[in-house]
C-alpha cells in the first residue's frame, strides 16, 4: 500500500547542499521510495549549541510502498552512508545529514524508535518554512492546523 511521507533534511557540515542532494538521490534509488516534491534549500540559524555553522534545510514529499518503521530504517541507513556517526555527536550539534520523518499519512504514534508527527516540527521554522512550500495545505493530525497555519503561528510566512 502506498503512503505519503514528508521528511525534513538538514546538515551543517560542508558541502551542505551537495550532501542533501546526495541524500535525495540515495532515497530515489531505494526500492519502494519515490521522491515527488523537493522544497528549496534554505540557510538557517542553528538551533541548539550556538557555536556551530549555519544549516542548510529542506523538505521533501515521498510516496512510499513501505511502512513507517521501514522508511525510518532506510533514512537511518542513508544518514550512515553519508558519514553520520550518531555516537560521536553532540545532541543538536553539527551533523552531515539529519533526516527526520515529519508526517506519515495522518498517523499518530509513539514507539521507542518513532514518534509521528515529528515531536518538534511545529516549533521549528527551519522545518516549517521548507515544508510549507511543498505542503502548505496539509493538516497536522494532532493540532488540526495546516502547515501554513503552523508557520504563521511561529511568526514565519
Ligand atoms: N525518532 C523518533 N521519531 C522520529 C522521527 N519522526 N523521525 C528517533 C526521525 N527519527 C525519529 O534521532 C534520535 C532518534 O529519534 C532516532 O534514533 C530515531 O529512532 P537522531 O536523528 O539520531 O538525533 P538528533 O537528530 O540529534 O536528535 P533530534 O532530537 O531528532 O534532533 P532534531 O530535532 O532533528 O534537531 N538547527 C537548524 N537550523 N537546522 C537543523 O536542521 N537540526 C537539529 C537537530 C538541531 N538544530 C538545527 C537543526
Ligand atoms: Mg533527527
Amino acid at each position: 500500500m502506498k503512503h505519503i511521507a514528508y521528511i525534513g533534511l538538514g546538515g551543517n557540515i560542508e558541502p551542505q547542499a551537495q550532501t542533501l542532494l546526495r541524500a535525495l538521490k540515495l532515497l530515489k534509488g531505494r526500492e519502494g521510495v519515490s521522491v515527488r516534491r523537493i522544497s528549496q534549500f534554505i540557510r538557517t540559524e542553528p538551533v541548539g549549541p550556538p557555536d556551530q555553522p549555519k544549516y542548510t534545510n529542506a523538505a521533501a514529499m515521498l510516496v512510499v510502498d513501505l511502512e513507517a518503521e521501514s522508511l525510518l530504517d532506510v533514512m537511518q541507513e542513508i544518514e550512515a552512508e553519508l558519514g553520520r556517526d550518531r555516537k560521536s555527536e553532540q545532541r543538536w550539534g553539527p551533523r552531515t545529514c539529519d533526516l527526520d520523518m515529519l508526517l506519515f499519512d495522518d498517523v499518530i504514534c509513539q514507539s521507542a524508535r518513532l514518534t509521528l508527527p515529528h515531536p518538534r516540527m511545529h516549533e521549528r521554522l527551519f522545518v516549517l518554512k521548507p515544508l510549507a512550500e511543498i505542503a502548505g495545505a496539509v493538516v497536522h493530525p494532532v493540532f488540526h492546523k495546516t502547515v501554513a497555519e503552523l508557520l504563521v503561528a511561529l511568526g514565519g510566512k
